[in-house]
């Protein structure tokens, strides 16, 4: 850690409500719910970034995590109507579409990367065999062995057990044998029965997305986990998911990381209905994320939400990682992002040395593949 980082940090806060807090950050004590909201309601937002700045950094030191990655969505048929997507369709739409494994593993071929990971996520598509799902795992492995296969979420897994009529466990074990690495986080939403009776009719409650996290953690498979924010949430709603988590990680210790994801209105349900968050509320949540869950490895700025100017500051306000190079992103895209589809390794590495920090390439694990000095 530096001088400067102490030094920032030793000194009082402007706002003398976040001295408690700070309090208890030097000390190492746990956040409770109380703190989080005087967090969220101060304004000393130079004093919440060298608070959150010190904590990242007493976890990860100077090192910011990066991987060289791909997102395939298999398919944009899905069977629930969330009210923040723009992705889904129905299946006789004209735009539907569902990717064979060939064209799959073209795709990451084509890529001409050597990928360090691939993310795949899909609609929830009634019309597929579960083979289809565990050859496309298989396949995925024996073209490219060393890559991490970070594939479905956790709502994904439960649809899949409940239309195959399996258990959580074995739909998990059986992707395990087939070379599955870890599950990305999406899927959280807000860990709330009634947004998600609001928003997200149809998906699994929050004890089930939990759940099935924790069975995956039970089976050795390490998983990631958002939250989706900026739409009709409070803050005691956000400090509840926060809190969840937090309780499950301090069961499992099986996530990863954690990625904030602010919500995109355009085309979906919600346009012009939504408030969209300011770039001080997209940090303070950043900063809360990293000073709240304590038990996190690591906190991620997904660049493609946050636009590549906030990524940077946020890797000041607490986040240790930026995701990766991508490729094309298609469902944030298609909610009115401005953002590029995908960036070069060397967008990636500047991205990160431009804010003082070490660029450290990484898989999906956490495994770290090179480090940029
Ligand atoms: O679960 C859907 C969200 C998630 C919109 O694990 C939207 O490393 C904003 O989970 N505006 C999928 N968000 C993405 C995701 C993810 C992304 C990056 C890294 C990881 C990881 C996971 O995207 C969904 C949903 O919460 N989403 N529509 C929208 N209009």
């Amino acid at each position: 850690m530096t001088n400067k980082t102490l030094k920032r940090f030793s000194a009082s806060a402007a706002d003398a409500t976040l001295n408690t807090v700070a309090e208890k950050i030097k000390k190492g004590v746990r956040l409770e719910r109380e703190d989080a909201h005087t967090l969220l309601n101060s304004n000393d937002i130079h004093f919440i970034g060298a608070m959150a700045d010190y904590k990242k950094q007493q976890l990860n030191g100077r090192l910011v995590y990066f991987t060289v990655n791909k997102q395939i969505n298999y398919t944009n048929i899905c069977s629930v109507h969330c009210q923040v997507c723009a992705y889904a369709r129905g299946k006789h739409a004209k735009d539907a579409y569902t990717m064979t494994t060939g064209e799959i593993i073209s795709e990451l071929t084509a890529s001409g990367k050597e990928l360090d990971e691939v993310h795949i996520v899909g609609g929830l598509n009634p019309d597929l065999p579960f083979d289809y799902y565990v050859s496309m795992i298989q396949e995925i492995r024996a073209h490219f062995p060393s890559i991490t296969v970070k594939a479905f979420t956790a709502t994904e897994i439960g649809y899949f057990a409940k239309l195959y009529k399996m258990d959580v466990r074995d739909v998990l074990s059986r992707f395990k044998d087939a070379g599955l690495n870890t599950l990305p986080g999406g899927g959280a939403e807000l860990l709330s029965d009634s947004i998600r009776a609001k928003l997200f009719k149809g998906k699994e409650s929050k004890d089930a997305w939990l759940g099935t996290h924790r069975v995956a953690h039970s089976l050795g498979i390490k998983t990631n986990a958002t939250m989706l924010y900026g739409h009709i949430e409070t803050d005691d709603d956000l400090i509840s998911h926060l809190e969840q988590l937090r309780t499950l990680q301090d069961e499992t210790a099986g996530f990863l990381t954690f990625v904030p994801l602010t919500f995109h209105p355009v085309n979906t349900p919600l346009e012009n209905k939504v408030t969209t968050p300011t770039g001080i509320r997209k940090l303070k949540i950043i900063a809360l994320s990293r000073l709240y869950l304590d038990n996190f490895p690591h906190i991620k700025a997904y660049w493609v939400m946050l636009s590549e100017g906030i990524t940077q500051i946020a890797l000041h306000f607490g986040a240790d990682d930026i995701d990766g190079t991508i490729g094309q992103e298609k469902v944030t895209h298609a909610a009115g992002a401005r953002t590029p589809a995908g960036l070069t390794n060397n967008k990636m590495i500047s991205m990160i040395k431009d804010t003082g920090y070490i660029p450290a390439q990484r898989n999906g694990e956490y495994k770290v593949i090179k480090i940029y000095r």
